[in-house]
């Protein structure tokens, strides 16, 4: 198992070159897609860590910028990779969306593969979603599940108005609502009266599966 090194490479080239080679040869080593996702994440880790450290501050929001372009890039990549598009279709309907003021939007397309991939089909709403846009799109879609993604401790709260406003909208009881990111855990889902919390993508299609009774 190569270290964190190799993903750092390939995460902070800003050509964007060394990325494909990093995903490539590793899906030629027979390494599967989830895995190598996992491997780039513990290079944001560190990255974040970087960025985040007062007295020993190696990254810089460049860095924040070209990793997260990076890791788009290899998202794409090993999209065809990460399941077949629609194995037991008909799952039902999850309305997405980054909530307001957040722009963090990987962590969730990554969900939204493996929850294509797995049968659900998706209504992405994109990132800085508010509360009444998240409410239009329940009236319109008719989902089953709603997600929210926050990566921001300062966007998470939002989250509270959400359920909020679907509650004040009548429509809290018509769907499931589960919660992730980095920003939020259990205990947050549990406190603003979500119905289930996913730590990473693998976990959030297994809730959502069990949320449907499945
Ligand atoms: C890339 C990145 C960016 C990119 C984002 C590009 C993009 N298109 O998404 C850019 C450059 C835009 C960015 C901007 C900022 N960022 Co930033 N960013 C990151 C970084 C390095 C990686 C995030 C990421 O994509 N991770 C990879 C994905 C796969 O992981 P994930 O998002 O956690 O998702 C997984 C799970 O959480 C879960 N999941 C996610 N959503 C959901 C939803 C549901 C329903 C479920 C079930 C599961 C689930 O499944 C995913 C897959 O397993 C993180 C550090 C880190 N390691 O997280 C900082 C980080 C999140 N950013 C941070 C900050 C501070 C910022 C800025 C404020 C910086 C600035 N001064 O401008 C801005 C804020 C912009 C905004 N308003 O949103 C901080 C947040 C700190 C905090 N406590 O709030 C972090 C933690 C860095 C740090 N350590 O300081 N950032």
């Amino acid at each position: 198992m190569s270290g964190v090194r190799e993903a750092l490479e390939a995460l902070l080239d800003f050509k964007g070159n060394k990325i494909r080679e990093f995903c490539l040869k590793r899906l030629e080593s027979g390494r599967g897609a989830y895995d190598i996702l996992e491997e780039l994440n513990r290079g944001l880790e560190e990255i974040g860590r970087g960025y985040e450290s007062k007295e020993f501050k190696r990254y810089f929001e460049s860095d924040l910028i070209v990793s997260g372009a990076n890791m788009k890039r290899a998202v794409e990549l090993l999209r065809p990779h990460l399941g077949k598009e629609g194995e037991g279709k008909g799952r039902g309907r999850i309305l997405l969306g980054t909530v307001k003021g957040d722009v963090h939007d990987i962590g969730k397309t990554v969900l939204s593969i493996l929850l294509q991939s797995s049968g659900f089909e998706v209504v992405d709403l994109g990132v800085n979603v508010d509360a009444e846009t998240f409410v239009k799109g329940v009236r319109e879609h008719r989902p089953q599940l709603v997600g929210m993604s926050a990566l921001l401790t300062s966007t998470a709260p939002y989250m509270e108005e959400v359920m909020r406003a679907l509650k004040e909208a009548g429509l809290r009881e018509r769907v499931k609502v589960i919660v992730g990111g980095r920003a939020v855990t259990e205990e947050f889902a549990r406190q603003i009266g979500a119905d289930a919390y996913g730590r990473d993508a693998v976990e959030g299609v297994r809730k959502c599966l069990e949320l449907l009774g499945g």
